[in-house]
């Protein structure tokens, strides 16, 4: 099996915490004089570059969450002048402001070191032809994929999400040999080419690149039962880099975690206190070598475990296991993010609807969808049906706008939507991870 970066994916342990710790001193120092929030957040604890000596100084510093972000929404966290920014993605998040995340040049060279580690971790090579059918733009899974496929000198295939038929003829008369999209898009063209009737003899496709949203065991074994190939997980979040955070070699036993780019820590999500490895708890990560936006003890929210054993394959880097569910109530439709959150402060700005609302994700055909339910006010009921239908019509038109998503939207008659004396139940989400 082959391996990307021996250096650094095989380095002794200590070795390693010696490269984190000095990276670690560079980069708080970068964040410290060059981001006026982290200044201010460090000199409020009393904190100075110099506090920070070694990895194990990390516990001293801040957390940074994605409200963080949102607060200095747009560039407000980056750490050079824009003159050195290259490369802006967004990933979607909350009412109207997107997570925005800006790249150096030696960013996108990171980017592309650590998605070649990853897309050798699954085996691929020169000899591969990569079709990318993770969306491109803004979203980091796209462009992510591409310069990692270029990187190990495969041949690209940048045809982007959806258009399921052109996918399987382009796999089929290329001969693509690495897949790289959403675990749910992968078992909906997995259907699409039963349906097409052509044998999967005449496929030469090998292995699956897999992410951006949770997936369970059972997924990756239907995946591969009916496409007839490997399917290995890949983590990353545009905050951090994107894909190429941490990913599965061939063994499918945990995901390597890129640690001399990103270190990871495990904490408990209620009183932030560091877990021991092999503990489950909230990923935490800093980054090590990034100067567009440097992030210190960033809360993914995504909840996982830590194990520092020597992987079979010959690599040292820490693994995480995968990531099954979150801190907080963030939704992944379809690749999308989605706070509940979001869908109600929309839904209360249009008017004419009472403020009780549910929301419904299911999975049909292995592709998430996304029902609003919304209760109508009384007065509204006397009126046509015209009219109704011109209302469900304006939710629908906003909130599609509003959230980047289709959604079908419901309306109900008052006092419909099931009442709770405490925590009201805005979600059902009935796919099954
Ligand atoms: O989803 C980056 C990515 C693209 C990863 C392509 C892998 C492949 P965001 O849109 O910022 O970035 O969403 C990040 O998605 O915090 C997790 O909750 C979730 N996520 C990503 N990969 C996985 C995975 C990209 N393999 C958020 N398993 C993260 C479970 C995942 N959840």
């Amino acid at each position: 099996m082959d391996i990307w970066n021996r250096h650094f994916e095989c380095m002794d342990r200590d070795e390693l915490r010696r490269v984190q710790s000095e990276r670690l001193i560079e980069s708080v120092e970068r964040a410290y004089f060059n981001v006026p929030y982290y200044r201010h957040k460090m000199q409020e604890l009393g904190l100075g570059p110099e506090s920070i000596r070694s990895i194990d100084d990390i516990v001293k510093l801040p957390f940074t969450t994605k409200q963080d972000l949102r607060d200095n929404y747009p560039f407000g966290l980056f750490a050079v002048p824009m003159s050195e920014i290259v490369r802006i993605h967004a990933s979607s998040g909350t009412t109207g402001k997107p997570t925005v995340v800006g790249y150096t040049r030696n960013d996108i060279s990171t980017w592309s070191e650590v998605m070649a580690r990853t897309l050798t971790c699954a085996g691929a090579s020169r000899n591969d032809f990569i079709q990318i059918a993770y969306g491109y733009g803004l979203f980091t899974g796209g462009l992510g994929l591409h310069y990692g496929g270029e990187k190990i000198g495969a041949s690209v295939i940048p045809i982007s999400g959806g258009n399921t038929l052109r996918q399987i003829q382009l796999m089929h008369d290329f001969g693509s040999t690495v897949l790289a999209c959403t675990p749910s898009y992968a078992l909906y063209l997995a259907e699409a080419i039963q349906d097409s009737g052509i044998s999967r003899d005449e496929f030469k496709l090998r292995v699956g690149v897999f992410g951006a949203e949770p997936w369970t065991e059972n997924m990756r074994r239907e995946i591969e039962d009916k496409l007839k190939i490997k399917a290995i997980d890949i983590y990353g979040l545009s905050e951090v880099i994107g894909p190429g955070v941490a990913s599965e070699c061939l063994f499918q036993d945990g995901l390597h975690v890129n640690e001399d780019h990103f270190y990871p820590e495990i904490i408990n999500p209620e009183n932030l206190e560091v877990l021991p490895p092999g503990n489950h708890g909230e990923l935490v990560f800093t980054t090590l070598t990034k100067e567009g936006l440097p992030l210190i003890r960033y809360r993914t929210r995504d909840l996982t475990r830590l194990n520092t054993e020597k992987c079979r394959c010959g690599r040292t880097l820490s693994r995480m296991d995968k990531c099954l569910g979150r801190s907080d109530d963030m939704l992944i439709i379809r690749g999308v993010n989605l706070f509940p959150s979001q869908v109600e402060s929309t839904l209360l700005e249009i008017g004419d609807i009472k403020p009780h609302y549910q929301l419904i994700v299911d999975r049909v055909n292995n592709l998430d969808t996304l029902e609003l339910k919304v209760e109508v006010d009384e007065a509204f009921l006397l009126d046509r049906i015209s009219q109704l239908e011109a209302l469900r019509k304006k939710i629908q038109d906003t909130m599609e706008s509003s959230l980047g998503l289709g959604i079908k939207i419901t309306l109900v008659e008052p006092r419909m939507i099931e009442r709770s004396e405490g925590k009201s139940q805005r979600v059902i989400d009935k796919r099954k991870f």
